[in-house]
Parts: C-alpha cells; structure tokens; sequence
C-alpha cells in the first residue's frame, strides 16, 4: 500500500505512540514494535523443524524458508513490524466437552467466523490510517497468509512469549490471542521483548492427548490433533485415533492448561465469540452433513476450509470413539461413501463401536 505526495518522517517515538492509540481503538488487544529483523536461531531451528519433516504434509513451510525467517528476505524495504494481538478468550473452559462424548469438540478458535477475515480487516484499517497520515510510506499487512515467523516476531515486539507448548503466551491474554503484523518502512521506537515466563511448569507438555511435543518448545505437527484434522488430507493414522476422542477440528488442550490464562478475558469482538449451535454439536448431525448443508453451516468458518468429506472423515473417528451404540447406524450408513476415506473411517468407527471397551 502506497499513496500521494510523501511527508515528513515521524519521530520514531511519537509513531509509534499514535499506531498504538490506532490499533487499540480499531478494536485490537495487543500492539508492539520490532526491528525487522530476527536472530539467527529462527531460521536455525526452522531448519531442524524441517529437517526432521515435523511439518508433514505441509510443504508450504519449506517452501520459502528464508523469507519466513528473516523478514528483509521477503521485503528488503521493510524497516519495522508492528505486531498485533486479537484476544479470543472463551467463556467456559473449552476441554470441558470432551467428557460429552456425543458431541463434537470444535476447537475455540474455530466456533464462529475465519480469524483471519476479522484481524485482516482490522489491519487493513490500521493500513489505510498510516499510508493517510504519513505519505510516501510504504507497508504491508499480513495474518498468517505469508511466510512470516509470526510468534518470534510477536516475541521481540514484547506481546508475549513462545511457551513450552510453542505458542505465543501473553501475560495479559494467556494462550488466547491471534497474530497479525504490518511490516513498514517507517522506523518505529521498538518495544521491550518479552522473556519466557514458563519456569518449571510443563503443563501443556503433559497435557497433549497425542504426545506430539518431542520436548519442551519442540512440536511433531505431524502428530497433533490440529494438523491431523485439519491439514492432513487422507486417512488420519490409526495410532493416533483413539486418542483424538472427540476432537473434530483443531484442540485446544495444550493452549487451555495454561496457567497464564487465569488473567485471559472472554473475547470481546462478537465474531469470534462462539455461536451456540457450534458449542456441543451433535455427532449423528454433523455426520449427515451433504456437501450443500456442510457448506451452508459453515460460511464465513474456518472449518468450511477443510470440505465435507475431510469433516465427515474427523466426525467418523469421533463417533467411533463415542462408545455410544447408539450412533453405529450412523456410522454403518457412511461405510458406502463415495469418499473412500469417508467410508474406511467409516469401517473404523463400527468395528469400534462392535468391540467392548
Ligand atoms: C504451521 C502452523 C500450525 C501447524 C504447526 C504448529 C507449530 N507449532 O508450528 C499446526 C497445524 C499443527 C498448527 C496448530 C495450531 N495453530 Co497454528 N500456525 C501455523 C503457522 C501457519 C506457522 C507456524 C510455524 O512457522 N511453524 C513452524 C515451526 C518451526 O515454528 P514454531 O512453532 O515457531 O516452532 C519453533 C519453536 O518451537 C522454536 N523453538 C525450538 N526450541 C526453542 C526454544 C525456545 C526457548 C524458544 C522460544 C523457541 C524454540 O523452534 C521451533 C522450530 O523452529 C502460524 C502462522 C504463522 N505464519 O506464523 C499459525 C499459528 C502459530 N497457529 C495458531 C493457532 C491458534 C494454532 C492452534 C491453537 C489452532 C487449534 N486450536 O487447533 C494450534 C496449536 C498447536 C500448537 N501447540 O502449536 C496461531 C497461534 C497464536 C499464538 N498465540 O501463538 C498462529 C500464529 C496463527 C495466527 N496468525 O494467529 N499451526
Ligand atoms: S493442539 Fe492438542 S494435539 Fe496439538 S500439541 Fe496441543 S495438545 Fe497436542
Ligand atoms: S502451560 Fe506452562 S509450560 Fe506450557 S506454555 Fe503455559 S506456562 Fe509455559
């Protein structure tokens, strides 16, 4: 983005001051500046990461990166980052449907309208009121849409740390904030990095269904229940099925045993407080979803993203995780799919339900 005759460059302090006041009253919870810059140990252990194909199927992480890593790699102009926050706190303890095992649990973040609609047009209102006020400036807008290392960033701008469990914990917000940033070619009076206030506490280590952290800040993706619903396209591996219980797109389990969410405050932007019908879903419903129906209830979700048959894939491994006899007419109804991972998850889930626990 880029407009009209240029002005005068701002004092450094005094930019960063007004972005803040902007972004706060554009409706975002978190603001902070960084040099656009990030130390050596990102690309470091990106490359282990990848190295060790914890990314998986997604090859897209690999792809670019060295513009992941280092933010003049993808825009040598850009100059700073202003990193933002959007809080989408729950209201009750998210794990607490687990135990319904009838039900389906859609992880928080995934209960109402796509995040990313609703920070991008936060950040392209924040974009238009900088390129408005300081002319000749040049920015850039992204939230998760760009190889961009956006926790680390979001660490150096002092919104919070990388916890144990890999994501950004905030000592205001908890494990409950999305990330977006504007990269800029103004220069922005940077905020004080946030250290790590994880001490001792391995909570989140321990409370992973899947055992996919292979030590602490260190995740397998490809055994993580929100890799495996969400990304992982095909039959989800048997080893990890059981364990998945009724976990249908995403989990939040690690991010809810937080101890910095006792300071977390409920989401304040109505799109990204959980519609009711999206809370306790039942399975046999959601089971009988044709493509038009999936598609009808999940306009504007993230989870339309997925499509019916990898939804219905998810639904199945949760149904037949259900001990509930009463749903194996659902599930023996879905064995003659079109969809061959349908119908094989299908096969899974009565055999299941067939075999005492
Ligand atoms: C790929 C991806 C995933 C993958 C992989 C997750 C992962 N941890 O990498 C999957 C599909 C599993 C996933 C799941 C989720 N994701 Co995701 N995901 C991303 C994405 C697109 C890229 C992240 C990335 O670069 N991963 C690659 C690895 C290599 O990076 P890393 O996690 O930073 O891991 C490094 C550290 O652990 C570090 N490290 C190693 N040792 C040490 C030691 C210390 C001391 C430190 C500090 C670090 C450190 O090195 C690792 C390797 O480089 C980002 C958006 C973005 N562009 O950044 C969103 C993002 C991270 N996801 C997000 C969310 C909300 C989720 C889920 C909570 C969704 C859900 N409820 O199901 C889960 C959480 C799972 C988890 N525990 O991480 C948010 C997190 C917000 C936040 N507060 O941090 C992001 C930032 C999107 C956004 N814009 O808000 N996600
Ligand atoms: S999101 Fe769930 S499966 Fe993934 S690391 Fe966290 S607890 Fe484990
Ligand atoms: S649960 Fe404990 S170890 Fe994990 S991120 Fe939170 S404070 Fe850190």
């Amino acid at each position: 983005m880029e407009a009209g005759p240029a002005s005068p460059a701002p004092s450094p302090d005094a930019a960063s001051a007004a972005i803040r006041d902007e972004a706060l009253r554009l409706g975002f919870d978190a603001v902070g500046f960084a040099p656009a810059h990030l130390g050596p140990e990102v690309r470091q252990r990106l490359d282990a990461f990848l190295a060790a194909g914890m990314q998986g199927g997604m090859g897209w992480l690999a792809d670019r990166a060295e513009q992941r890593a280092h933010p003049r790699a993808l825009w040598p102009e850009a100059v700073s980052v202003i990193a933002l926050g959007m809080n989408y706190g729950p209201e009750e303890d998210p794990l607490s449907i687990l135990g319904q095992r009838d039900r389906a649990a859609i992880s928080v973040y995934a209960r109402n309208k796509d995040y990313h609609d609703i920070v991008k047009k936060r950040l392209k209102a924040l974009a238009r009121w900088m390129v408005d006020r300081w002319r000749g400036s040049e920015l850039k807008v992204f939230v998760d849409t760009a190889p961009v290392a956006e926790k680390p960033l979001a660490q150096q701008a002092g919104l919070g740390w990388q916890g144990k469990h890999s994501n950004l914990v905030s000592r205001t917000h908890g494990s409950w904030l999305f990330l977006g940033e504007i990269y800029t070619t103004l220069d922005l009076a940077p905020s004080a990095p946030e250290v790590d206030h994880c001490g001792r506490c391995t909570r989140c280590l321990s409370a992973c269904p899947t055992d996919a952290f292979v030590g602490p800040y260190r995740l397998d993706a490809r055994r993580c229940v929100s890799y495996l619903t969400i990304e992982h396209k095909g039959p989800i591996p048997e080893e990890f099925r059981a364990a998945m219980g009724n976990r249908i797109y995403g989990c939040d389990d690690c991010l809810a045993v937080c101890p910095w969410n006792k300071f977390a405050q409920a989401a304040r932007e109505p799109g990204l407080m959980p519609r009711e019908d999206l809370n306790t879903p039942r399975l046999a419903a959601l089971a009988a979803l044709d493509d038009a129906a999936f598609r009808a209830l999940f306009s504007g979700s993230p989870v339309k993203r997925i499509g019916r048959d990898r939804f219905v894939r998810n639904v199945l491994i949760a149904i037949g995780n259900s001990g509930d006899a009463g749903l194996r007419p659902v599930a023996k109804q879905l064995t003659a799919d079109p969809d061959p991972v349908v119908a094989e998850a299908a096969q899974w889930a009565v055999r299941r339900l067939n075999t005492p626990a």
